[in-house]
């Protein structure tokens, strides 16, 4: 049958399907080489940018778009939403640009780990050494933790994510659950970031592609607060990867949009600009951010013969190359020896009733914490009325959907698990 015949069958055969996205068996041309356990790693191609707010003063709202005499810590929250911008392209198009379209990342096993790190491009030498720890907490459902942490300005991007995906007409609905908390230690700030909606379009034309819907939300300490409206083609702005930025003093004034501060808009895959106030800024006013000038700085990865069994692309090389050769039966075989490795492991830890041990990240349970306020986590989302609960990322606390679900724990990096890790070599 011809790809075009076996992706229509293909996309015939999920059009009723609900639920854990892993349990789908893609044509082998539309699966990716990749494990989403190296998706942790587009959270940080700009390490510059990630790092930037340790260095803002108060003279460095022009570079910002900002007007002079802003307060340092809106200066600091402009920087933040320039980082998060530049997160999108590598999060959600990068594929679709180098390959053609989206693919199918492989599907991560309990335990599995990958790491790397980013080393300072700075011609100064003020940014340090950048390491990536991501490893997947869970497999049914599938959830990734990670962390990215810069020791030299004691700076710290954690997080996790696990995706629900849903059919719809054409479109493959996505829901991500899970959040993102970046922590600026030099000057004790936090800043707690939702996950976007987004769905695959495409799906019928033989070329998927994802686009970001709806809103996500970047609360910070200080107070000030930023809603992002995202949209496609087709949508009021009319083109692909658009985006609404509104930054607002506190989550009270995001009540009024004539409240905002600052308003960054455009296209998160290419260029975005910023104006004062609440109307939406045009490619005559301050450019924001540039994805097409600012290059990705890639993740180094050891060598694939230093690499520990349980790091990722060790461990799936063999279904990898497969792909790559897009050898259907090679890539069966490979895929099913790895996966009865793993139900071998399953079953003989039930045998003798132990349980996998998570390497660097724990499960914490809020319901103890969530009266207080002292966890940040509690604290931000409880500042940005977002739910604390396992329910879709940027949920609010008043919404319905948060009665549906009682449970409300979360994956946290425990610094010392990595700090006493003698196998994993970054
Ligand atoms: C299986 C789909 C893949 C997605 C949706 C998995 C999750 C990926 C996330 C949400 C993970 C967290 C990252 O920070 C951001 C991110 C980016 C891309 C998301 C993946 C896109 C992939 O599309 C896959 C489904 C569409 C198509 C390629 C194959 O169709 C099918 O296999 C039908 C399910």
């Amino acid at each position: 049958m011809t790809s075009a015949a076996t992706w229509t069958s293909f996309i015939k055969s999920i059009a009723s399907y609900n639920g854990d996205i892993s349990s789908l068996t893609a044509p082998p041309f539309i699966l990716s080489p990749v494990s989403l356990t190296e998706y942790s790693q587009n959270w940080s191609e700009h390490v510059d940018l990630l790092v930037e707010p340790n260095f803002i003063t108060e003279n460095d709202a022009s570079k910002l778009g900002a007007s002079a005499g802003e307060p340092i810590e809106l200066l600091r929250m402009l920087a933040v939403i320039r980082w998060f911008v530049s997160t999108l392209k590598s999060q959600y198009s990068s594929r679709s640009e180098e390959l053609g379209s989206e693919k199918k990342p492989l599907n991560p096993f309990l335990g599995e780990v990958f790491v790397g790190k980013w080393e300072d491009a700075s011609k100064e030498g003020k940014l340090g050494e950048t390491i990536l720890l991501s490893e997947q907490v869970s497999h049914h459902p599938p959830i990734t933790a990670y962390a990215v942490e810069n020791k030299k300005n004691n700076t710290i991007l954690e997080g996790y994510n696990g995706v629900r995906a849903s059919m719809a007409t054409t479109a493959l609905n996505v829901r991500q659950y899970g959040h993102a908390m970046l922590e600026f230690r030099n000057f004790n700030e936090n800043y707690l970031i939702t996950l976007p909606p987004l769905h695959i379009e495409g799906l019928l034309a033989f070329s998927p592609h994802v686009e970001l819907e709806q809103k996500s939300y970047i609360q910070s300490s200080t107070g000030y607060y930023t809603v992002f409206e995202y949209s496609g083609k087709g949508y009021f702005s009319g083109k692909k990867n658009s985006f609404k930025a509104r930054v607002y003093k506190n989550f009270e004034e995001s009540k009024k949009k004539e409240n905002a501060l600052y308003t960054i808009s455009g296209q998160w895959s290419e260029k975005s600009n910023i104006a004062k106030g609440a109307s939406s800024p045009s490619s005559k006013n301050d450019l924001f951010f540039s994805a097409r000038e600012c290059e990705a700085q890639h993740l180094k990865v050891k060598p694939m013969e230093e690499q520990h069994p349980l790091e990722s692309q060790k461990a799936w090389a063999q279904v990898a190359d497969a792909i790559r050769k897009g050898d259907y039966d090679l890539i069966h075989n490979a895929k099913s020896e790895l996966e009865n490795a793993q139900r071998e492991l399953r079953k003989t830890e039930e045998a003798n009733n132990a349980k996998w041990n998570r390497r660097w990240f724990d499960e914490v349970d809020y319901s103890a914490k969530a009266a207080t306020d002292d966890d940040i986590f509690v604290k931000l989302s409880k500042m940005a009325n977002l739910s604390i609960k396992n329910v879709v990322s940027g949920i609010d606390a008043d919404s319905s959907k948060n009665d549906e679900v009682e449970t409300m724990s979360h994956w946290r990096f425990v610094p010392e698990n990595f700090d006493n890790e003698t196998e994993i070599k970054i």
